[in-house]
């Protein structure tokens, strides 16, 4: 449809502009504030997932983004639409992730008075989105809308804030459309490339460190094929385990929350680390304990697709300037001069440390539930989750072995798996979707799966129970031993709401009724919830509510 022969809204020129950008899914929660664009959205092709929280649908839109790449797009009110929805802002800054949120405000002859609902969003998500701003021209929506699109996807990737006043999208719009746009890559610089082979030549104990986002299967198939060439042992940053095949003999395990000692011991005791894609951010970093501030003590060659981002902390000895699938492709041209170096031991500490299941106090639990998940589920189920302690089980023992099947928040969002989950499987309908979630977690956003219910998206949701906001108490009982304030939690039935939604719904108390409490919610081809029950006394893989107090009190 060509807009500009016929009379168009402004609100018609945004929706056609989506069209152009090939969006073919929004998330929204209504508002009075931008009907017209509702309206647009009516007949233009475009699905629309009406959410019960704009927190839940900054999510949706947020994981969207992270798992296709393009932005993710959600719809909002004005102040009350917009200061719930932030929460999918604060995540896809954090992540890299590109994503669009769309919000109304008051009309232009109103704006400054405190007017109904009136937020200055420059000031609200001014430190969050790459980009806010207002269109105030109805002639210029288009331009306005195509930008959005390419700042998102540029350079480190991240959220963009339109607003839309009430009375611009109704207006008569002569905005002429924009093309399509595509992320711009970034090639490294041939002399760098030079460099790094050098750098390769003279090291002995190199690591890779892959993460962030921008990345696609061949780009990580021919940087497998690097790292196979050198010998390099790889590693993955926080909550990006599913870059690399963790049964591929070069890798060595995740450098995230509750990382492998012997794994943060080695990078500590590398002669190069070789960051591709990953911003080196805290948890990855390990509180900013691996590598000396500002010069790192081993080499350290850092390729980023943001210029500003590299030098943030660390001095990189060979900063690259580059896109992950640029550097990958680069990567191929280099060519070692030896053998590669042995990556054996690397590779072992990681089976080593996730391989078996661990005991764990109580009659449930988490280490056999990840190890049976991990035979039963296929390699592209793709797995959803929030924050909380129960995501260090997933950590150490799942697998993930394709790309993007990991959805999580860099950022440590609680509420994150059931929103993320109703995205991705209106995404791939085919595809195997679980949220899982702590008790704490899940009824942050839980009200999401009447979204599933709605849409018919079976996924399943997992609730790990233990009765408490356990990674607080965890500090809790570190910093404050035997006071326990604010972090208990008294329950609903997880079952019997899952019921009460129309979905399926079961309760596990020992593990061995985990397997068919799954195989049941399968088959029932329901949105699901199994209430999982646990004791928090197995407050980590590795250690115990008691041990962490009876160490503070001795201390
Ligand atoms: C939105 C949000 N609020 C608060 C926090 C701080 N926080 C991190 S983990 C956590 C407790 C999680 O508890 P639960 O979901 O029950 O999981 P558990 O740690 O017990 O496994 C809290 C409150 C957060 N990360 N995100």
């Amino acid at each position: 449809m060509n807009l500009q022969s016929q009379l168009a809204t402004a609100a018609q020129v945004l929706v056609e502009q989506l069209r152009i950008q090939r969006v073919t899914r929004v998330f929204c929660v209504p508002g009075e504030s931008y009907l017209p664009v509702l309206d647009a959205l009516y007949d233009s092709g475009i699905a629309v997932t009406v959410c019960r929280n704009e927190g839940g649908a900054s999510m949706m839109a947020e994981a969207w983004g992270k798992q296709t790449g393009r932005p993710g797009i959600c719809f909002v009110t004005r102040g009350p639409g917009a200061t719930n929805g932030s929460g999918g802002v604060h995540i896809a800054q954090q992540d890299s992730t590109p994503m669009i949120l769309f919000v109304g405000q008051v009309e232009r002859e109103n704006r400054g008075r405190d007017a109904f609902q009136e937020v200055d969003y420059r000031a609200f998500f001014g430190g969050m989105a790459k980009w806010v701003a207002e269109v105030n021209e109805p002639d210029r929506m288009g331009e306005m809308v195509a930008r959005a699109f390419s700042v998102a996807m540029a350079g480190r990737q991240g959220p963009v804030v339109l607003s839309l006043p009430h009375d611009v999208l109704p207006a008569a719009s002569q905005s002429p459309d924009a093309p399509f746009t595509e992320a711009l890559e970034i090639t490294p610089g041939a002399s760098e490339m030079a460099k790094l082979e050098k750098l390769l030549a003279q090291a002995s104990r190199p690591m890779l460190i892959l993460g962030g986002g921008r990345w696609n299967p061949s780009a990580l198939a021919q940087l497998s094929r690097f790292a196979e060439r050198f010998g390099i042992p790889v590693c993955t940053s926080f909550r990006r385990a599913h870059l690399f095949d963790p049964l591929h003999p070069n890798y060595a395990g995740d450098l995230g929350l509750g990382a492998n000692p012997r794994l943060v011991a080695r990078v500590k005791a590398s002669d190069l680390v070789i960051a591709a894609g990953a911003r080196l951010n805290e948890l990855t970093s390990q509180g900013y304990t691996l590598f000396d501030i500002p010069v790192p003590q081993m080499t350290l060659v850092h390729a980023y697709p943001g210029a500003e981002e590299i030098g943030r902390v660390y001095r990189p000895h060979l900063p690259i300037h580059a896109t992950p699938a640029a550097f990958a492709a680069a990567l191929e041209t280099l060519k070692p001069g030896r053998a590669p170096l042995d990556v054996g031991d690397a590779h072992q500490d990681y089976i080593d440390w996730s391989e078996k299941s661990l005991p764990q106090p109580g009659a449930v639990n988490l280490s056999e539930i990840m190890v049976w998940l991990r035979g039963h589920l296929p390699a592209d189920a793709i797995l959803c989750n929030g924050a909380g302690n129960y995501a260090g089980w997933i950590h150490r023992f799942f697998r993930f072995r394709r790309f993007n099947t990991q959805m999580a928040t860099v950022c440590g969002f609680m509420g994150y798996g059931v929103p993320a989950a109703v995205a991705m499987k209106s995404l791939y309908p085919e595809r195997k979707v679980l949220a899982l979630n702590g008790d704490g977690d899940f009824l942050m956003n839980g009200q999401e799966f009447a979204t599933a219910m709605q849409y018919g998206l079976p996924i399943i949701a997992l609730v790990f129970d233990n009765a408490t906001l356990g990674t607080i108490r965890m500090h809790q009982e570190r910093e404050y031993p035997g006071r326990v304030s604010a972090t208990d939690l008294r329950n609903p039935d997880f079952a019997a709401m899952a019921r009460s939604f129309g979905g399926f719904g079961a309760t596990i108390e020992k593990t061995e009724d985990f397997a068919p409490a799954f195989l049941a919610a399968e088959e029932s081809g329901l949105p699901a919830i199994l209430h999982v029950k646990f004791d928090a006394e197995g407050i980590t893989p590795s250690t115990t509510l008691s041990a962490i107090r009876a160490k503070a009190l001795g201390a």
